[in-house]
């Protein structure tokens, strides 16, 4: 339960951003509509076999069409922002090999001032996980270093159409995931792996997840660089990035365990947050990978270096267990491997459960994981401004439903209700975090569990595309109400 009753003695600190996020392939649809191009989402979903449901994002909620009526729900929350992303290919169909398609501009440009207008600021990801699939078709995508070259010149375009009304920018999401789910189990788009790491014809699990991730790691910087030399004086805005961020539990007390948890926080997430900031892998990535793991060069690491990041998105969800796979045994499989940093990392180990379990396999409820990485993120990265850019719970609507089961998720405002509470835990014990977005506004496209995962505020009835208040978005209007508007001070804003 929340220990806090009214303004005054809310924790959450003034001009806190209190909105919701999304992501353009979830939320948008149109997927040929207006000059957009096929991106690697479009052909990965249109593949027979890679989405549970045989689903894919072709109409997906079909935001593109409806955002002033989701502009409109968004206002009746009570949100003062909105995270969402831009479609690469909806503004280059062709990445950099084409034309500026001018009515992917004009539509990112009506939702901004839609926003502005009702006082939501526009908090918005460059990459959400989709490319232009001419990149792939032309050079293997983020196995290819032109993309860098690429990034920057979308990333430009941007910036120069967008970024006098839009004062926060995400180079990429959750770039761990994507890599992981792309390079190492080949579930995602481009669908590369190889060995006992999942069914894939072409790929190499153990070296292409990070070559991939060195060519983000290195679009990353270029675009930071570009902002700050180009836009940032002149526009005023911060940019960072986000990254998906579970919290490591050691299995056990023993030291082993604990460096475990070390070892499998630095193959995961500090994988790109050290390099970002610090301008080096984690040593224990040298260690275990050697050659395999790319080197920067000197030129490299001070452009890492010097260009830094304003703030710190994390996409936090759930806890996961780790145990110690160099010194003792383990199974062999998934989890344990080099690549994962001989930590063995699951939510579930040795019949120990981090949590309640939920439907999805990787998402079980430990709200005290939110206050733990969010500290551990302040003590890492020398208390950088953290913005908890998701956070939320999906779920299986059971088939014949009557609408009140549907629109009373007590299970959802649980989650969130402690998820908060543990954040403002952090907050108070000093941790710089400027914003909380739920995910999700609507329910949406939940990659490749298609629709049968819910995550929404609002429920989406996919036959009519009608959206209906969900007992969670009431719940977040009342928190909002309770803990936003606390006046600034000049000294502590
Ligand atoms: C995030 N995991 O993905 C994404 O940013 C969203 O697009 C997505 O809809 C949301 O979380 C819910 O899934 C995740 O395995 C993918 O821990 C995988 C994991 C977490 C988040």
């Amino acid at each position: 339960m929340l220990l806090f009753k009214n303004n005054t003695s809310s924790p959450f600190p003034c001009n806190f951003l209190f909105g919701t996020s999304s992501s353009s392939y979830q939320f948008e649809g149109a997927y040929l509509s207006d000059g957009k191009g096929l991106n690697n989402w479009d052909a990965f979903t249109h593949k027979p076999g890679t989405i549970m449901d045989g689903s894919n994002g072709d109409i997906a909620v079909d935001h593109y069409h409806r955002y002033q009526e989701d502009v409109d729900l968004m206002q009746i929350i009570g949100v003062n922002t909105y995270r969402f992303s831009l479609s690469w290919a909806r503004i280059l169909p062709k990445g950099k090999f084409g034309k500026v398609n001018k009515a992917g501009i004009d539509y990112y440009n009506r939702l901004i001032d839609a926003l502005l207008q009702r006082g939501i600021e526009p908090f918005v990801t460059i990459t959400h996980y989709d490319i232009p699939q001419e990149l792939e078709d032309r050079y293997k995508g983020w196995l290819g270093p032109r993309i860098q070259e690429d990034f920057k010149y979308y990333a430009d375009i941007c910036f120069k159409y967008f970024g006098d009304r839009v004062k926060y920018w995400v180079t990429f999401n959750e770039p761990n995931v994507a890599i992981i789910r792309g390079y190492r189990s080949g579930l995602w788009p481009p669908a590369r792996c190889s060995g006992s790491f999942g069914n894939c014809s072409h790929g190499d699990s153990e070296r292409e997840p990070f070559i991939a991730a060195s060519n983000l790691i290195l679009s990353h910087a270029a675009v930071v660089h570009l902002y700050r030399t180009k836009y940032q004086k002149k526009q005023g805005g911060r940019i960072g990035i986000v990254m998906n961020a579970i919290w490591f539990e050691p299995l056990s007390n023993s030291k082993e365990d604990k460096l475990a948890a070390e070892r499998a926080q630095s193959f995961f997430m500090n994988w790109f947050l050290d390099p970002i900031t610090l301008g080096n892998y984690p040593a224990e990535m040298h260690e275990i990978l050697g050659p395999d793991l790319p080197s920067f060069s000197r030129n490299d690491k001070q452009k890492l270096q010097r260009s830094g990041l304003d703030f710190i998105g994390l996409n936090h969800y759930t806890s996961y267990y780790a145990k110690d796979c160099m010194l003792s045994a383990c199974e062999s499989g998934k989890g344990s491997s080099r690549t994962e940093g001989f930590a063995l990392n699951s939510p579930q180990i040795n019949g120990f459960t981090i949590g309640l379990p939920t439907a999805l396999d990787w998402l079980y409820v430990n709200p005290e994981g939110m206050e733990k990485i969010v500290t551990y993120i302040k003590n890492r990265y020398n208390n950088t401004p953290m913005f908890i850019t998701e956070n939320g719970l999906g779920t299986i609507e059971k088939p014949n439903s009557k609408i009140e089961d549907i629109i009373n998720d007590v299970e959802r405002v649980e989650y969130l209700s402690s998820y908060l509470d543990s954040l403002a835990t952090a907050i108070m014990k000093g941790a710089n975090v400027r914003g909380y977005f739920a995910w999700s506004l609507l329910d949406n496209f939940e990659w490749t569990y298609g629709y049968s995962i819910r995550f929404g505020l609002h429920h989406v009835d996919y036959a009519t595309l009608n959206r209906t208040r969900r007992f969670s978005a009431l719940w977040y209007k009342h928190f909002i109400a309770q803990h936003s508007n606390k006046p600034c001070h000049s000294s502590s804003s």
